[in-house]
């Protein structure tokens, strides 16, 4: 049996099982194999194929924002407002074939945005330019979600999308650490109640992935889709946005009414009348946690003009790839004053976790 007949009959399998207390097991036992095999097919089409997913583009900036919708919601004309690029704006779909950086400054930070085609249902299964498009997603660090006010449901058809691809939206990565061992066989130390799933499932499921000996540590009370994404190793972690766009066709009622109706805040905007921009680029960029660090000379004088602008969770290593390249094989300590230390000067190592409005001395040798 090849891998899409493998894929076929598990599907089926999990169609027709009932779903209760008794088949629990059974199915995530079947989500696992099935997840498992997907990811197969998927590496087995990209050798296949030989190239590259995604578009050719190189990133640049203190962070990445790229825009995700169905065709004609206005990305293009949106990217257009937020920077200076200049994308082809038509009222036909897929006007955009190709994608488009553009640069926004906000606040110190340079952040670059991408406008991308639409993408469509089954986009994840190779619809359109829908795989490519997805697979930039994967290395953004913020997703804005771009609905059309008259169709706000489309959110949870992108978001599915995105998770098809192994992207979580708005998803911390699960707690879980799995030490794998050469042999003992697999042991659980739950350190919470486990609710969503039992011990012997998760056995069961590293057994479909090969492994027999591990320890396996969970610090939260998971499911066996989030064991699943753990054992994969490539799904990644991405905080989104969700902007409602075209609102200068309806009344700010209409608006209100489908705000209540939805499951997810967002901001609306029209980006052909320019409403709501500057509160839209403030949103984003407090959605990226950047850190503005102020750096210190060893003479004592502090740069409070122009911050160091970086990503939430930097650490000082961070920091030293952006002042020179050799900087962390000439570091001998850090000085930091500010909310991530006990008290102001403490001598900190490379690893320190940085906080907003630190003030930071690097000493070299
Ligand atoms: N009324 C109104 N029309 C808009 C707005 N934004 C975009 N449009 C119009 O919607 C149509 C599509 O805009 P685009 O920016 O090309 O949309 P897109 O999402 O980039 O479309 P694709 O590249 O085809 O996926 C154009 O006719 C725009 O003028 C808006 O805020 N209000
Ligand atoms: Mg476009």
């Amino acid at each position: 049996m090849g891998l899409p007949e493998k894929i076929k009959k598990i599907e089926d399998d999990i169609h027709k099982t009932q779903v209760n207390k008794k088949t629990e097991h059974h199915i995530g036992l079947l989500r696992a194999k099935l997840a498992k095999l997907k990811s197969e097919m998927e590496e087995q089409q990209t050798r296949r194929s030989g190239s590259r997913l995604g578009f050719d583009v190189k990133k640049s900036g203190d962070a990445t924002v790229v825009l995700i919708g169905l065709p004609s919601v206005g990305k293009s004309t949106l990217l257009n407002r937020l920077t200076n690029a200049k994308s082809k704006v038509a009222a036909y779909q897929f006007t955009t074939l190709d994608v488009v950086p553009g640069v926004m400054e906000h606040n110190g930070a340079k952040i670059q945005v991408l406008d991308l085609p639409g993408i469509i249902k089954g986009a994840s299964s190779g619809k359109g330019l829908g795989k490519r498009v997805l697979a930039v997603a994967r290395s953004a660090d913020l997703v804005l979600f771009i609905v059309d006010v008259f169709q706000p449901e489309a959110r949870e058809l992108l978001a599915r999308e995105l998770r098809t691809t192994g992207v979580r939206v708005d998803e911390a990565p699960p707690n879980v650490a799995i030490e794998k061992a050469d042999s003992g066989g697999v042991s659980v130390a739950a350190l919470v109640k486990m609710t969503k799933m039992s011990e012997s499932l998760v056995k069961d499921i590293l057994r479909v992935y090969d492994i027999n000996g591990a320890r396996v540590v969970i610090r939260e009370d998971i499911d066996d889709q989030q064991l699943v994404d753990v054992l994969s190793g490539n799904r990644v972690y991405v905080p989104s946005l969700t902007v409602m766009n075209k609102v200068d066709l309806v009344n700010a009622g209409f608006t209100s009414e489908v705000s209540r109706k939805l499951p997810h805040r967002f901001v609306p905007v029209s980006a052909e009348a320019g409403v709501n921009i500057q509160a839209l680029k403030e949103e984003i960029y407090k959605r990226l946690d950047f850190l503005r660090i102020y750096m210190r000379r060893r003479t004592g004088e502090t740069d409070f003009e122009e911050p160091m602008v970086v990503k939430g969770g930097a650490t000082i290593a961070d920091v030293c790839d952006r002042v020179h390249r050799s900087m962390k094989d000439e570091f001998r300590y850090a000085q930091v004053w500010g909310k991530s230390v006990k008290f102001g000067g403490q001598r900190v190592g490379m690893t320190h976790r940085l906080m907003d409005q630190d003030v930071l001395t690097i000493v070299t040798k």
